[in-house]
């Protein structure tokens, strides 16, 4: 049941990983959309939101909006049906594929924005009815890396294992790949302290709003944001892919000089020694010859962190990574070295101090948790544990021995697809998926090396795409099955800290628009699926579902529920952190393995900072593994001689499905451009707004030129928002993480060259004679 209009509902932001609290109010009887955003006081955002978050709501009303499912006809042109005919095509076909080439002819590829109910459904949907291994999400583009290096050390992913408020406090923040500036605005509040401290180092090859914070002296003041104080602070711009010498030569200079935390490295960890002896030949000399960072920046940003401390008396200091260092592949390892860097420093569960990964998308982590990811089941238990199996089976009533094993990572899953089936499976070959559903990604535009996806993703026998706008996907798909969003849907997300909140309906959803948690139980009624294998279409129900299959694993929901969040927010609780086991009737509380627990009166109260006593390995140790530097899997060398980097700019989000919709933020940053230093600009004749093209050994790009001595002479930048021409993907290398599986998004090598007759200089003189060397 809907709010009365006019009634504010707390609920939150659909976009990022920073979930920001929002108040909601309808003003139409009739349910229907516009919908009034107001920011409201909640611990990661405070009042504040970004200009995705105030525009939100727009997208709920767009003229495109998917109203009715889809079917392509036999003119091959997507055609308006009836949900029945559009199911049974999809139930028969499925079916039939199954029964030709095996249940692993189907796969399924899932997102991190759903709610954690359809997350679990999703990855529930595969292993039972489908009984497929082939099932994994865009999370393996996003945190695969991050969560691979905290499971490694920790034993526990989770990406931040601390309140963000925490990070208020500290002395000193390494922010290695992350422009929170852009992508998490409301999040810099919390750099308050570091700022203030002269604390805030930023590691960017490029100087982005970010590294900007940081009020670095050859900055002119026109161009620091209204809001930054100039601290004192570190810009250090590496060489791109480089991040993991910097952070070796950091550890060296730390032990070295005798900065680390003996007394912690004994009594928390194990692996010490090997990873000294790794460090040892990471001069600062070597990691200047690497990287280009300078020795006595190097030294500084050391002796900085380790005064932060809390050994040398310090305030508390934060290791954090984001994208720009993880897509890479080596970006387990630079994880880990950043991991190692922190426990050297004896930060990692102690209060005010930490590592932590900054998660991206909106349910990034409960999207990690619940049993969408290849080789997991649901509560961030591993499919290949027997355990597990005979666990999570129980709750959903099946034979353990049905679940499939583990499938394959992202990358690897999209590039088996469409290929021949027949033959390959007869001579022992694995079964390559004919048929693939998506729910919530937009892999035309966001997967690595996009062409040859694409070209895949129409070699399938039957692409299924659920989305509540026709993506760039779903305009390929042979059905297409209109989903409700965000505002029209009950849920939950776990924000980047673990936090598990409420997402609420306040609108009626349009048309024939349905939930997907409807649609999977459509499809396993008509695909024979028994009465016992239950698929609830009511989120509370889903999520007490979750809540049982989740108990006892890492990420325990199970002293969970809707009404449980309810209350607590009723009672301006803002959300509980998992671990929250349910607690026994005796009120001993469940056993779980290496986080701090405190009472368990009314319920456990949640787990907001994890490790403080131990960490969830084994012994209890956080575990240093020895890492070294190789670099980037596509390095530079004659024929392409520039290094690309991508990323995202502030109004735009993803793939674009959503943010090119909203007027306002098209109007903002209205085509692809790509940011070059004027110097290379000058010397391969692509002046300021001509048209510049970008080619790699996958693919061609074109897009404005943008001159800037924000980026390094020998790199460009490129954000990822745009499809066709202007598809930064199109170049981009699929080459992968061996651990995570994560493709190298941020780094591979290009060539530029000004696009032939394209209309000239469109830039101001005045602008380009400012940044003119
Ligand atoms: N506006 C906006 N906000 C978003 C999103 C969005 O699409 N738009 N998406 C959300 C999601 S899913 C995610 S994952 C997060 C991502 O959030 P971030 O990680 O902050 O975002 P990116 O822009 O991808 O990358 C961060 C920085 O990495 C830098 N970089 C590139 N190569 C290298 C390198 O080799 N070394 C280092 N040190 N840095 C490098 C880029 O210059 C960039 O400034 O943002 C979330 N928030
Ligand atoms: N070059 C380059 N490429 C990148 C990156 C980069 O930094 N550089 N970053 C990578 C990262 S970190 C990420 S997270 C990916 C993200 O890229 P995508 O996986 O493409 O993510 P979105 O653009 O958010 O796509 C989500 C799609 O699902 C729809 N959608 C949203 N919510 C729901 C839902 O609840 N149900 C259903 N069925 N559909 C929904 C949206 O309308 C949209 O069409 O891109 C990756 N690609
Ligand atoms: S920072 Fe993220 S959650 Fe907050 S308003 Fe912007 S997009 Fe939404
Ligand atoms: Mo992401």
């Amino acid at each position: 049941m809907l709010a009365s209009p006019g009634t504010a509902v707390d609920s939150h932001c659909p976009y990022c990983a920073l979930q920001c609290g929002m108040s909601l109010t309808r003003t139409r009887a009739d349910g229907a959309p516009p919908l009034e955003v107001r920011p409201r006081d909640f611990p990661t955002n405070r009042g504040g939101l970004c200009q995705k978050g105030w525009t939100s709501a727009a997208v709920l009303g767009v003229s495109d909006r998917l109203v009715t499912p889809l079917v392509r006809g036999t003119s091959g042109e997507l055609e308006p049906t009836s949900w029945d005919v559009a199911l049974d095509l999809v139930a028969s076909r499925l079916a039939a594929l199954a029964a030709e080439h095996g249940p692993e002819a189907v796969a399924v590829f899932g997102g991190g924005g759903l709610t954690n109910e359809k997350a679990y459904a999703l990855g529930k949907f595969a292993r039972t009815v489908l009984r497929t291994p082939n099932i994994d999400y865009n999370g393996r583009f996003c945190m695969a890396s991050a969560a691979a290096g905290m499971n490694r050390s920790f034993g526990i992913d989770r990406g931040l294992p601390f309140p963000l408020s925490d990070v208020g406090g500290a002395q000193a923040v390494l922010l290695l790949g992350s422009n929170v500036a852009e992508t998490m605005p409301p999040a810099v509040q919390h750099l308050a302290g570091a700022r203030a401290a002269g604390g805030l180092v930023v590691v960017d090859p490029r100087r982005s709003a970010t590294a900007r914070l940081v009020g670095d002296p050859s900055t002119g003041a026109a161009e620091r944001p209204a809001s930054a104080q100039p601290g004192e602070g570190v810009h250090l711009a590496p060489v791109p892919g480089t991040d993991l010498a910097v952070l070796l030569g950091l550890l060296h200079v730390v032990l070295a000089e005798g900065l680390a935390d003996r007394t912690y490295l004994d009594e928390r960890t194990s692996g010490f020694d090997d990873v000294a002896r790794s460090v040892a030949g990471w001069w600062p000399e070597r990691v200047e010859a690497v990287s280009g960072v300078p020795i006595g920046e190097l030294r500084r940003v050391a002796r900085l962190l380790a005064a932060a401390a809390p050994v040398h008396g310090g305030a508390g200091a934060y290791v954090l990574t984001g994208r720009g260092v993880e897509q890479s592949t080596q970006g387990t390892a630079t994880v880990t070295a950043a991991i190692n860097l922190a426990l050297a420093l004896g930060l990692p569960g102690r209060v005010g101090s930490g590592y932590g990964a900054i998660t991206g998308q909106g349910n990034g982590q409960g999207g990690r948790e619940h049993g969408q990811k290849a080789d997991q089941l649901p509560g961030y238990r591993k499919i290949d544990d027997p355990a597990a199996r005979e666990h999570v089976a129980g709750v959903w009533g099946v034979d353990p021995e049905t679940l499939p094993g583990p499938g394959m990572p992202a990358v690897q899953l999209l590039r088996s697809l469409g290929a021949p089936t027949g033959e390959q499976a007869r001579a022992g070959g694995p079964v390559r998926p004919r048929a693939l559903l998506v729910h919530g990604s937009n892999l035309v535009v966001s997967a690595p090396d996009a062409s040859k996806v694409i070209g895949r993703l129409k070699s399938l026998d039957l692409l299924v795409v659920c989305d509540f706008v026709p993506s760039e996907t779903a305009l390929l798909a042979d059905v297409v099955l209109p989903v409700t969003q965000w505002a029209e849907e009950e849920g939950t997300m776990t924000s980047l800290e673990g936090r598990v909140i409420r997402r609420r309906a306040v609108v009626a959803p349009p048309g024939e628009a349905r939930s997907e948690l409807w649609v999977l139980a459509e499809l396993a009624r008509r695909l024979g699926a028994p009465q016992s294998l239950a698929f609830p279409t009511d989120p509370a129900a889903v999520f007490d579902e979750l809540a049982r299959a989740s108990a006892g694993g890492p990420a325990d929901y199970s002293g969970l529920s809707h009404a449980r969040l309810d209350a607590d927010e009723a009672s301006s609780g803002p959300g509980l952190f998992w671990p929250v086991p349910a607690t026994p009737a005796d009120g001993s509380g469940t056993q779980v393995t290496g986080v701090t627990r405190t009472s368990d009166t009314a319920g456990h109260p949640g787990t907001p900072r994890l490790f403080l006593e131990r960490f969830a390995t084994p012994d209890g140790r956080a575990r240093m593994v020895a890492v070294d530097h190789v670099g980037p899997s596509d390095d530079v060398r004659p024929g392409a001689p520039i290094y690309l980097v991508t990323g995202r700019v502030l109004q735009h989000y993803q793939s674009g499905a959503q943010t090119h919709r909203v007027a306002e933020l098209e109007r903002l940053v209205a085509e692809p451009y790509i940011e070059l230093h004027p110097v290379l600009g000058s010397r391969i004749g692509v002046a300021d707004g001509a048209r510049v093209r970008l080619t790699s050994s996958r693919g061609r790009v074109e897009a404005t030129a943008r001159w800037t001595d924000a980026v390094r002479p020998d790199t460009v930048f490129m954000p990822f928002h745009w499809s066709g021409i202007g598809s930064v993907n199109q170049a981009t290398t699929d080459a992968t993480d061996p651990i995570s599986g994560m493709p190298e998004f941020k780094v591979c090598a290009v060539d530029l060259t000004p696009v032939p007759d394209s209309p000239a200089v469109r830039g101001d003189a005045r602008r380009t004679k400012e940044l003119s060397p």
